[in-house]
This record gives C-alpha cells, structure tokens and sequence, in this order.
C-alpha cells in the first residue's frame, strides 16, 4: 500500500486532525510504501536500547543524535551499544547489503512490539530513517523537558528512498546576516524534513559575510556594523564559524554549498575595494533592496586575482563538492562580457575541485555540461534553459512562484516580498519538478531547492514564518515519488506536525488551507 492510498482512504476523517494517534502514515515526507500493522505496537521504556551496528563510527553517530533528541522528552538513558545480533529489540539501526536496491540514502524501518528496526545500506540511509522515526512518536516527543506520555510507535514496516538525490534550502545571509546559532536551529528543522544540503548565499550588494583572509576588509567592513538591508543586519562568519556549521550540519547528512554570487550583486566588495572598480573609485556601500545595478570589472585582471583568491579559499574550507557561483541579475554587464567571464570563472571553480552551481542565466555562458543551472524563473517555458538541458546539463528546480521561501503567503503577510506573485501552502505543494519546465525531463532535474531571500527577515521568527509549513511541502516533492503525493493527504499529515512545531517554538504559519492539529 503506498502511503498516498492509505492516506486518502477516508478523506472524510478530517477528525484525524483532533486524535493525538501518530499513524505510521503520518509522516513527512511521504515514504514510498507504507504497510501498517494495526496489531504490533512498540513502547519505549526505561530500559530500552539504542543498538547501531557494530565497527560503524557513522551508524553509532546516527544513534548518538537519536539517543539525544529522545532524552528530554522521555527522561530514558537510552544508552547507545552495539548491536550483538540482529534480531530485533529496542531500537536497532543496522547496515544491510540485503538492501542495497534501497540506494545511498534509502532506509528499511520494521516496528514490532519487541523493537524498531532501521536498515539501509550508508549511515545516511539511518539517519534518514530515524528522522521518520522521530515523526512516529507522539508530538510530545519535542518536549525538553521529561513527559509522562505513552512512548509508542505504530506498528508496521516502512520502505523508503528519495525521488532526488539533492534536496535543498537556501538561506540568504547576506541581506540580513544571520548568526551561526540561528543557521544551525534552521540545520536542525532541515533535517527533519529530510533536506540534504544547505546553500548559503554569502555575499551580494548589502554585505559580505564569509571571511577571506586575503582580502581582510571585505568583512570587517564589508559585512561590518551598518550592512544589510536598512543596515540593521550586519555580521559574518569567521573562517571557524563557518567550518563548525559545515560540521554540524554534515553530521546531521547536510552538505553546505557556499554561493558567492558574481559578476553581480558584489557591491559590497565594489564599495569595499576600490580597485575592483574599472574607474578605480569605490561606489557608496549600499543598503537599499535594488539589484542589477553592480558589476564587477571584467576588462582588469585584478577582477580574476580576487576571484581567484575567493573561489581557493571558500573551497579549501567546504569538504562539499559544489560552489556556487551566482550569475543571476548582471543587468550592467554586457552579454558579451558575461560570457568572457563566466567562461575564465567557472574553470577556476574546476580547479579548486568544485562542479559549479549558478543561477540559470549562467546557460548563456555556454558553460561546459558540469555547471548545474538553478532555475529561479516563475514561466513553465524557457528556451534557452531547455536548449542548455538539451546540450547536457543539469537543473536544480526552484521556480520562484512556487519554492521561493521570502514570497508573501497572501497581501496580508506581514514579511516577505511578493514579485513572484503570493504562495500558499498549496501552490507550492501542487507541481511536478520533473515535469514543469518544457524540455526539462525527470532526467534532466538534479533536485529541488527552496531559497530564502532575507531582504525582509531579521530574526529566526521570521525565517520560521516564512519556511513553514511551505519548506516541508518542497521537501516532499523533493523526496517523495509523485505518484505518493497527493494534497489532500498532504494537508492532513501536515496539519499533525502543528503540536511538534509547538513543542518546538517554531513560529510557523498556520495556513487557513491545513486542518491544524491542537
Ligand atoms: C531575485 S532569485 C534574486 C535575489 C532577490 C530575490 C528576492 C535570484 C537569483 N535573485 O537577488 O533576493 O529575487 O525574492
């Protein structure tokens, strides 16, 4: 039974929305098949324990962060062992060739009234199980502080793996920086949801927030006191900020990819540096929400230095295998001079051991097929993006109309923007990224990427409102396979995550179109 069956099987029982019951079908993503067992019931207790696979440093880590997430809650020492055999009791998260067809990141997960058990065939295949497994418990689970609930897990087995192998956020920490306790509480809602990479927009035309050591002032002042949009949102990320982030969120299977966004949106580093500038002056540093307007010098060499010197340190930093390199909005350069800098950047990235990600106007260029092309327009027809498909390259899907985080909800939302026209929750549930733009196939879609523009924010509330509940509609189109996904199963397993997110202080939109649980 797939979960999409068993989901709608009675669409009249919106009273699901009062029941405080987790049903193994509850879950978000929606896994691929789901086969509840009404007779099997599994109960945590205070002897029960957490078994990972023996010799496995990865699969004891996934049992580690599991252990922690379930302490507070239920005030269990659920002590993390390896596991003796591989029979099935308490919590057991093992590695299992026998489910190899499950792929990198696929899991197994039985729940029987000995034990629950996870298998797949990586420790990120665990990790993702136990994500689901977290769902599976009753919402009170998100408490920090001990409860007196009946710790239960439905019955059943679920088999599970992603549609798409890259399923992303984007967080824009240029327009309003955001500290590295905020982008890690935001790691965290990401995992959840089963998001896999983060990308970080580190630097546009309001501030530069990533430190390069050799060109010190693009921090200190360039992201220093007074940047940001109405230059309320200054700050950046020391070098050892940043790799602590790219830590914490690689243990929790997240690959951080850093944009650093050119030829346009680099005003901060124009107003910073004066030689950047083809006159040799420095523009005023600028705090206002245009775009298009920055340029830099493509004619001077020392424009390929400071690339250069950015793209090596940023790599040598990021263990991930992508850099972004932006591209998107370079109204005041020329198409000519695009091209002939695009064409010297992207092989610098190469160099530096990185495949190229850019914004979908970086398909002009003519790039080599490797560069992967991030659509953020809002038509189902562009030509020159399927001409690019058509050549060979890969698209990450973020149409902006309906993956864009920072677009208004409706006329009354108090943040955001709303140039894509206003989202709902289920306008950016109901399309298909394998079949949404002309010419761009199943095949063809890298992933799917929900960015964050930050003109507007200024505190992790306000990314809250605006990622939720829209990013876990992206993330299950990003996971689950299309035929799993239906809407009005959707808002019902959505409407349950309410009381997690609750638990949580997680200040998320309650869309009048979802049947919000107490
Ligand atoms: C367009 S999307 C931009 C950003 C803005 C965003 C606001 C893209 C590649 N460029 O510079 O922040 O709109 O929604």
């Amino acid at each position: 039974m797939s979960a999409a069956t068993s989901a709608t099987a009675d669409p009249s029982s919106t009273d699901a929305a009062t029941s405080a019951e987790t049903a193994l079908t509850d879950v978000v993503p929606a896994p691929v098949e789901v086969f509840p067992d009404a007779e099997a019931e599994y109960r945590l207790t205070p002897w029960t324990l957490i078994r990972t696979e023996p010799h496995s440093a990865g699969a004891h880590k996934v049992g580690l962060l599991l252990a922690e997430s379930l302490r507070p809650a239920t005030g269990y020492p659920l002590p993390v062992v390896p596991a003796r055999s591989h029979k099935a009791s308490g919590i057991s998260l093992l590695l299992d060739d026998v489910e190899d067809t499950l792929g990198r990141e696929g899991y197994r997960l039985e729940a029987t009234d000995d034990g629950v058990t996870i298998r797949a065939t990586t420790a990120a295949g665990l990790f993702a199980g136990t994500q689901t497994l977290r769902q599976l418990l009753p919402p009170d689970i998100e408490a920090n502080a001990r409860r007196t609930t009946a710790w239960t897990v439905p019955g059943g087995t679920i088999v599970d793996q992603p549609r798409f192998a890259y399923r992303g956020a984007m967080l824009d920490i240029a327009r309003h920086f955001h500290t590295p306790d905020e982008i890690k509480s935001y790691i965290d809602e990401l995992a959840r949801f089963k998001i896999n990479h983060l990308h970080l927009h580190l630097t546009d035309d309001q501030g530069w927030r990533i430190e390069i050591e050799s060109w010190p002032r693009l921090t200190t002042v360039g992201g220093g006191p007074g940047t940001g949009v109405d230059g309320v949102g200054g700050g950046f990320l020391t070098k050892e900020q940043y790799s602590d982030i790219v830590a914490y969120a690689a243990d929790r299977y997240i690959t951080v990819v850093p944009e650093i966004d050119m030829p346009g949106h680099t005003n901060s580093a124009l107003s910073t540096y004066a030689e950047l500038n083809c006159d040799g002056i420095a523009p005023p540093p600028r705090t206002d929400m245009a775009v298009g307007y920055s340029s830099l010098c493509i004619g001077k060499e020392i424009t390929y230095e400071f690339v250069e010197d950015v793209i090596r340190e940023v790599s040598e930093l990021t263990p991930g295998p992508y850099l972004h390199i932006g591209g998107d909005e370079a109204h005041v350069t020329p198409p000519e001079d695009y091209r002939l800098f695009m064409r010297r950047v992207l092989p610098i990235v190469e160099k530096y051991g990185k495949r190229p990600f850019g914004w979908n106007e970086i398909v002009r260029a003519e790039p080599a097929t490797a560069t992967v092309a991030q659509y953020w327009g809002t038509s189902t027809d562009n030509a020159e993006l399927a001409d690019a498909v058509a050549r060979g390259h890969q698209v990450i899907m973020s149409p902006a109309n309906k993956t864009y985080l920072d677009m208004k909800y409706n006329a009354d939302t108090p943040l955001g923007l709303s140039w894509a026209g206003y989202i709902e929750v289920r306008d950016s549930y109901e399309w298909d990224p394998g079949d949404h733009v002309t010419g761009v196939g199943e095949d063809a879609v890298f992933g799917v990427e929900a960015p964050l523009w930050s003109e507007t924010l200024r505190s992790s509330d306000h990314i809250e409102y605006m990622a939720f509940p829209r990013l876990a509609a992206v993330a299950e189109l990003a996971w689950s396979p299309q035929e799993a996904r239906d809407w009005t199963a959707f808002r019902e397993r959505l409407g349950k995550q309410a009381p997690r997110w609750e638990e949580r202080g997680i200040d998320f939109y309650r869309s009048p179109e979802v049947p919000w649980q107490d």
